[in-house]
């Protein structure tokens, strides 16, 4: 069958395994599609040309009952992280999204602020609404854990970031999630383990979704998801899971751009004696300041270094 034979049409990018896509129509058909031939992109290159929540248009072959993607449409923001620590390539998460929910836990396994910080970062520098989900509540019985909610609750919430506390286990607080994702196309991102796939199954009951324990030994996730897929949610809106991220950078900043991604260190950025104040070393530091006064949560500024010194290589950290 020849290639005149083939119906152009446009949908959503709803599923990602591997090499093969699956796309709804606007008339809620679906269809199983690859990317062949000369796919036309104007971004930068990714690992993942094509990724869930882009829409596209393909070629359907109904003698072949595939798709082939032949391009994809300017994409309202995408999320995206470096697809290894010294990589300089990236990978796309997500395109398209309305919010962007960071899924994270205490213990079982823990997420350090710098991966936190790193994440609001990256929502900023692509304009995309983010909150923070704590799950496991159920699993922050001793003091120390409590504390360490409390001060990051307010660590965050201080911000403007919306903080929610959860137990998917218990069935605590799932309303909150409900009243944040409706109506929307929202992202679950966090490591593996933290329980991402284990509340889009409480949100959309009789849904099949993969759930693993976790490794007994290692109190970590197992990457149990292995692909990204969109679910639609029962009361509007759609949310998409995505296989656990590891520890290491979700976005290259450059030094000049970085303080733009940390609101308040921004804001409070206005105050230094010099206009190009990196705050790190300068005299006069308002950021410095501030952090030494208790306005700028340690843990921010921290992060604010790590990140700083980490993607500048000719930079050094002064400690
Ligand atoms: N104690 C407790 N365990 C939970 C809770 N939510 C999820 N879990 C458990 O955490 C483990 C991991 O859950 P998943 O939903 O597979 O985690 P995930 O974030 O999707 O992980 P990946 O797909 O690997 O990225 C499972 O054993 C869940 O039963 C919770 O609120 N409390
Ligand atoms: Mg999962
Ligand atoms: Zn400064």
């Amino acid at each position: 069958m020849g290639k005149n034979n083939r119906i152009k049409q446009e949908g959503l990018v709803i599923k990602v395994t591997g090499k093969e896509y699956l796309i709804k129509t606007k008339d809620h058909k679906k269809y199983k599609c690859v990317i062949k031939g000369n796919l036309r992109t104007k971004e930068f290159k990714a690992t993942n040309p094509v990724a869930i929540g882009d829409i596209v248009e393909f070629e359907w072959d109904e003698e072949k009952n595939l798709g082939f993607i032949r391009e994809i449409k300017d994409r309202k923001n995408y999320i995206i992280r470096k697809s290894a620590k010294l990589s300089r390539q990236f990978q796309i998460i997500a395109a398209n999204i309305d919010h962007a929910f960071l899924v994270a836990t205490l213990i079982n396994p823990p997420t350090s602020t710098e991966f936190i910080d790193r994440f609001l970062a990256t929502a900023e520098a692509y304009n995309i609404p983010a909150t923070i989900i704590f799950n496991k509540i159920d699993l922050y019985t001793t003091d120390e854990l409590q504390e360490d909610l409390f001060f990051l609750e307010n660590v965050y919430k201080e911000i403007g970031y919306d903080v929610i506390k959860i137990s998917v286990k218990e069935n605590k607080n799932l309303e909150e999630v409900r009243e944040a994702t409706k109506n929307k196309i929202n992202l679950f991102t966090g490591h593996s383990g933290v329980g991402k796939s284990s509340l889009i199954k409480a949100l959309i009951p009789g849904i099949e979704i993969k759930i693993d324990n976790l490794s007994e030994y290692h109190l970590k996730g197992k990457n149990t998801t292995s692909h990204s897929e969109m679910y639609e949610l029962p009361y509007g809106g759609y949310l998409i899971d995505t296989p656990g991220i590891k520890g290491f950078g979700l976005y290259e900043f450059k030094k000049e751009e970085l303080l733009h991604f940390f609101p308040e260190i921004f804001r409070i950025g206005q105050n230094c004696e010099f206009n190009d104040c990196t705050h790190t070393h300068e005299p006069g530091c308002a950021v410095k300041a501030a952090v030494e006064g208790g306005l700028i949560a340690y843990t921010r500024y921290e992060s604010y270094l790590d990140i700083f010194f980490d993607e500048n290589e000719k930079y050094r950290k002064p400690f």
